[in-house]
C-alpha cells in the first residue's frame, strides 16, 4: 500500500461499516420479522434463499468484532440500528433491543472507537411492510417513532448518525428492479419509495435536532455513468441513469428539486404534494456520505421508460462483477462538492469490494483489495489537494457477512468469516491496514 496516515490531513478519520441485518443473527434477542426475511423465503429471490437469522452472530461476538475495529486502528465503526429489532412489530419497543445497541456503543467506547450509527439498513419490519412499507406515506412518521426510540438510549454517546442508507437501493433497486425487498417491479410504487425515503430522512434530522443531536447526515450511494458509445441517444440514457441514480436524491435534499429528466417518468406516479416536502427533505444535515463502489456504461434499450441497460465494461472486475473505477470516487468527491454541498464535510462512507477469499495454512491472501483500496485513496488524495473537504474514508466491510441477494458468496471483509463455524480471520489487507493507519 502506498498511503498512511501521514498522507492525510489531521483529524481525518478511518473508519469501517458493517450493517445490523448482515452480521448480527436477526434471530436472537426477540428482533421481529422484516420484509428480507420473507423475500428470502420466496423462492428464486436469494442465492441458496439464505437469510440473516444466524449471519456472523454479532449479537454475542460483538466485544470481539469491536477489538478487530480496534486492532486495525480505525477511528470509527459505522454500524446500523434495526428498526425490527427495536420495533418487533414496528411500533412497540423491545427493551433487548434497545439493550443491545446500549452495550454496543459501550464497547466501542471502551476501545475509543467513535459510534457512527444509521438508522436503517434495509430490514423493514413486515407489519410495516403489510401497511404498504415505503409505498406508504406515514411510514415518514413511523420511522420519526423508531428513531426517537432508538436515539433516546444511545444518541447521548453517537459520534455521528444518518437515516437512511443508500435511498437509491431502498427505492429504485427495491420497487422498481424487484432485486432487494420487497422485490416489487412497479413504476407507481417505485415513485412513492422514490419520494417517501427522503421525506423520511428529513423527518428523522428534525427528530434528532428535537432530542438535541448534533453531527447528523445522510449517506448515498452513488454509480458513475459513462454513456456506452459516442451517439447522443447513449449520452441522454447515461444522463437519465445519473439522474435516478444519483441527482434525485442528491438533489432532493440539497437543492429542494428533482431532475428534470427524471420527472419526465416518474412524475405521473408521484405521491400528491410532493412538491410541498421539500422544507422537511432539506432539513440542514452536517455532512454529506458517499458509498461508492463502481461505474456502468449504460447504452439504449427501446421499450419502456427508462429504455436503457448496463452493457459490460472492458476494466478489471470484482467478484460481484462491478468494474474498477476508482476514477469515478475522485468526480463524484469533485461534482458533489462543486453542485450540491459546497463546504459542508463530506465523508466516504462505504467503499470496497468483493473477493474470493479462502484460506490456505491460516493465512488469506487478498491482494486485488489491496490494490482496490490504494486506487481509491488515490482518488481521495487528489480531491484534498483539489480543496474538497472530505473528511473520513470508511472500508466496506469489518467482515464477511449476508450480502443480500447475493447470500453469503461474496466476501467483502477485511476479516475473513467461516459461515460454517463463525470463526473469524483477518486477511491480508487488515493486516496491512492496521500497519498504515498506527499513529
Ligand atoms: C451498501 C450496502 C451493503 C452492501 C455493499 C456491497 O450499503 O451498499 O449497504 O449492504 O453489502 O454495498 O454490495
Amino acid at each position: 500500500m502506498t498511503y498512511t496516515r501521514a498522507d492525510f490531513p489531521e483529524g481525518f478519520d478511518f473508519g469501517v461499516a458493517t450493517s445490523s441485518y448482515q452480521i448480527e443473527g436477526h434471530g436472537f434477542g426477540g428482533a421481529g420479522p422484516t420484509h428480507w426475511d420473507d423475500f428470502a423465503a420466496t423462492p428464486s429471490n436469494v442465492k441458496n434463499a439464505e437469510n440473516g437469522r444466524l449471519a456472523c452472530d454479532h449479537y454475542h461476538r460483538f466485544e470481539a468484532d469491536m477489538d478487530l475495529v480496534a486492532g486495525a486502528n480505525f477511528d470509527c465503526y459505522r454500524f446500523s440500528t434495526s428498526w425490527a429489532r427495536v420495533m418487533p412489530d414496528g411500533f412497540t419497543v423491545n427493551p433487548e433491543g434497545l439493550d443491545f445497541y446500549d452495550r454496543l456503543t459501550d464497547a466501542m467506547l471502551a476501545r475509543g472507537i467513535k459510534p457512527c450509527a444509521t438508522l436503517y439498513h434495509w430490514e423493514l419490519p413486515s407489519p410495516i411492510a403489510d401497511r404498504g412499507g415505503w409505498r406508504n406515506r406515514d411510514i415518514a412518521d413511523w420511522f420519526a417513532d423508531y428513531t426517537h426510540a432508538i436515539m433516546s438510549r444511545i444518541g447521548d454517546r453517537m459520534h455521528s448518525v444518518a437515516p437512511i442508507n443508500e435511498p437509491w437501493c431502498v427505492a429504485w433497486l427495491s420497487h422498481f428492479e424487484g432485486y432487494h425487498a420487497p422485490g416489487l417491479r412497479d413504476i407507481r410504487a417505485t415513485a412513492r419509495a422514490m419520494h417517501h425515503v427522503l421525506l423520511a430522512h428529513g423527518k428523522a434530522i428534525q427528530t434528532m435536532r428535537g432530542l438535541g443531536l448534533s453531527n447528523l447526515g445522510a449517506v448515498f450511494n452513488l454509480e458513475w455513468a459513462d454513456p456506452a458509445d459516442d451517439s447522443l441517444e447513449a449520452a441522454e440514457k447515461a444522463a437519465l441513469y445519473d439522474g435516478i441514480y444519483n441527482r434525485w436524491f442528491l438533489g432532493g435534499v440539497f437543492k429542494g428539486e428533482y431532475p428534470q429528466n427524471v420527472l419526465g417518468g416518474l412524475e405521473p406516479y408521484m405521491p400528491d404534494g410532493w412538491q410541498d416536502d421539500f422544507g422537511t427533505i432539506g432539513t440542514p444535515v452536517d455532512w454529506c456520505g458517499l458509498n461508492y463502489y463502481t461505474r456502468k456504461l449504460i447504452a439504449p434499450s427501446g421499450g419502456a421508460w427508462p429504455g436503457f441497460k448496463e452493457v459490460e465494461g472492458p476494466l478489471e472486475k470484482t467478484l460481484m462483477g462491478w468494474e474498477i473505477y476508482p476514477e469515478g470516487l475522485y468526480n463524484f468527491l469533485t461534482r458533489t462538492a462543486r453542485e450540491y454541498t459546497g463546504t459542508l464535510p463530506l465523508i466516504v462512507t462505504e467503499n470496497g469490494l468483493a473477493s474470493p477469499d479462502v484460506i490456505e495454512n491460516g493465512a488469506i491472501e487478498d491482494p486485488q483489495r489491496l490494490a482496490y483500496i490504494d486506487a481509491h485513496m488515490h482518488s481521495l488524495q487528489r480531491a484534498l489537494a483539489e480543496g474538497v473537504p472530505l473528511r473520513g474514508y470508511y472500508l466496506w466491510s469489518l467482515m464477511d457477512n449476508y450480502e443480500w441477494a447475493c447470500g453469503y458468496e461474496q466476501r467483502f471483509g477485511l476479516v475473513h468469516v467461516d459461515f460454517e463455524t463463525l470463526e473469524r480471520t483477518p486477511k491480508a489487507s487488515y493486516h496491512a491496514l492496521a500497519k498504515r493507519l498506527g499513529r
